[in-house]
């Protein structure tokens, strides 16, 4: 063969060649593109936020709250999954917390620094930015936020909205299901879980992000009738800082002792409505209640094979106080009040393991954001993402939490507190307090029962604390009180017929 022929072989062999090879890169190309579409949609992990109120980080059986209380579901969530055993509030009360969550900024950032402060319109929550990265949204439950508008209409960032006004009730409630009014009959705590079970198990070709908000288990707790009056005939164990003896007051401040006879303390809790025994009791048994329905939920998420690509959070808005320094309830900053059980469960994605870093509300946001593979953090996050942690990849974290707390018309037992807490040591500042501030050495004292704040050897210690509390504060635009009209609550103040046995001095 000569070369004229040869070339005009080889020409030809090489046109086949480059159109199979091109017909193989447009089959390849396509049939990847579907591949990895497909795979794009897999590798989005759903996200499931289970948020309870005033749920202490305690008060459940794997950390043996009392000998008679069960959690088996949120036990399992813990030890089969991720038990962020230090984290905390930012600040300890419902609509607050609530806010930072969602916005994923400080109190004094989003404005909503009680329950009653109106939410600013131009707030971005989370879910939003969820939206944008092709996840349908729910969100189902409790909103709380913005009390004096007192309306339960859908809010952004949500595809599917179930929601109710302020509180809500524990029996019968009203929803409102994407704008309209819905009544049920039953048990709040079962029917949110059934539509958040109804919502997973929708077809959907995208990724899922359900916000379930629990009613339970705020005050005043009632359990489903199945639980009712359960541990009635239990032994309450008492703190032993409850009771009102000269060591339990020493070196605390005024308002301390005096809040015991307050309707946020022992000695008349709710105006005399219950005995802190009884309290205590309907507390575990309603806790009863959304632990069975936190297993309903995990049971059907297996079933319909889920699990594998699911990440199922837990946490509690605030902590709760029962009985610790003779008070009741949260908004201060001993450890029962600011500290709520936060739990990853994945058992397809995340191994079982303990995080001891101090994660805080703000975090939750970036964190649930950066799991659903968001490029660039809005700017509006102030915490951190804690994912990292959770598959535990090491990573630089903060050293010190701060916490914020304003005074409120509805509840005046309470002063405005600001505070910063290291792994060992607190520090917590009054404003409009003039006896004392606190400081407490967790480490070697974890009931926070000797004040340091005369011990001259931390003098150092104190004012370094201040210094970093006033430079948080200074830096993300937190150096002043706020102030809010009335009317609620506008006379809730110490009197004679309010307080029991109140004597002036
Ligand atoms: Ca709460």
């Amino acid at each position: 063969m000569n070369k004229k022929y040869l070339n005009i072989f080889a020409l030809i062999a090489v046109g086949i060649m480059a159109v199979a090879i091109s017909g193989f890169v447009i089959l390849s190309h396509d049939g990847g593109k579907k591949d990895s579409q497909q795979s794009k949609v897999q590798e989005k992990k759903n996200i499931v936020f289970i948020l309870s109120d005033d749920h202490r980080y305690d008060a459940v059986s794997f950390m043996h709250f009392n000998s008679f209380l069960k959690t088996p579901n949120l036990d399992k969530m813990a030890t089969e999954g991720v038990n962020f055993k230090n984290a905390f509030v930012s600040t300890s009360l419902c609509s607050p917390s609530r806010a930072t969550i969602l916005t994923g900024m400080y109190a004094h950032q989003h404005g909503v620094v009680d329950n009653m402060s109106p939410v600013r319109s131009n707030l971005t929550y989370f879910p939003q930015y969820l939206q944008k990265l092709g996840y349908e949204t729910a969100f189902i439950g409790k909103w709380h936020m913005g009390e004096m508008k007192g309306d339960a209409s859908p809010r952004k960032g949500f595809d599917k909205w179930i929601s109710f006004k302020g509180q809500g009730v524990y029996y019968n409630p009203e929803f409102n299901i994407d704008g309209k009014k819905v009544k049920r009959k039953g048990y709040i705590t079962d029917i949110l879980t059934d539509y958040a079970i109804n919502w997973i198990n929708k077809k959907r070709d995208k990724p899922f992000f359900l916000y379930l908000s629990h009613k339970a288990i705020h005050a005043l707790f009632r359990p489903a009738r199945q639980d009712s009056n359960k541990f009635e005939n239990e032994k309450v164990p008492h703190p032993a800082s409850m009771a009102d003896t000269p060591e339990n007051y020493k070196g605390k401040p005024r308002w301390v002792k005096l809040q015991r006879n307050s309707w946020h303390g022992v000695d008349y809790m709710y105006y005399g409505e219950y005995d802190f025994d009884s309290f205590y009791k309907r507390y575990c048994e309603t806790l009863l209640s959304l632990d069975r329905n936190i297993g309903r939920l995990l049971d059907d998420i297996k079933k319909k094979g889920l699990e594998k690509n699911t990440i199922i959070f837990y946490m509690g808005d605030n902590g709760f106080v029962f009985g610790e320094h003779g008070l009741i309830d949260k908004r201060h900053m001993y450890e029962e009040s600011i500290r709520v059980p936060l739990f990853a469960y994945a058992p397809g994605l995340i191994k079982p393991r303990v995080v001891t870093q101090m994660i805080q509300n703000i975090d939750i946001a970036p964190t649930i954001l950066d799991i659903a593979g968001i490029k660039k953090m809005p700017k509006q996050m102030v915490g951190m993402s804690f994912y990292p942690l959770m598959k535990g990849e090491p990573v630089k974290w903060r050293k010190e939490i701060f916490y914020e707390y304003y005074w409120e018309r509805a509840f005046p037992q309470t002063p405005t507190t600001f505070g910063v807490r290291t792994d060992r040591y607190k520090y917590i500042f009054y404003h409009g307090v003039w006896d004392t501030n606190e400081l407490y050495d967790l480490q070697n004292d974890p009931h926070e029962m000797h004040n340091l704040i005369n011990d001259k050897k931390y003098a150092g210690l104190v004012n370094k604390l201040e210094d970093d509390l006033f430079n948080w504060l200074d830096s993300t635009k937190g150096m002043y009180i706020p102030l809010r009209r009335g009317p609620d609550y506008i006379k809730n103040k110490r009197g004679p017929k309010k307080e029991c046995k109140f004597l002036y001095p």
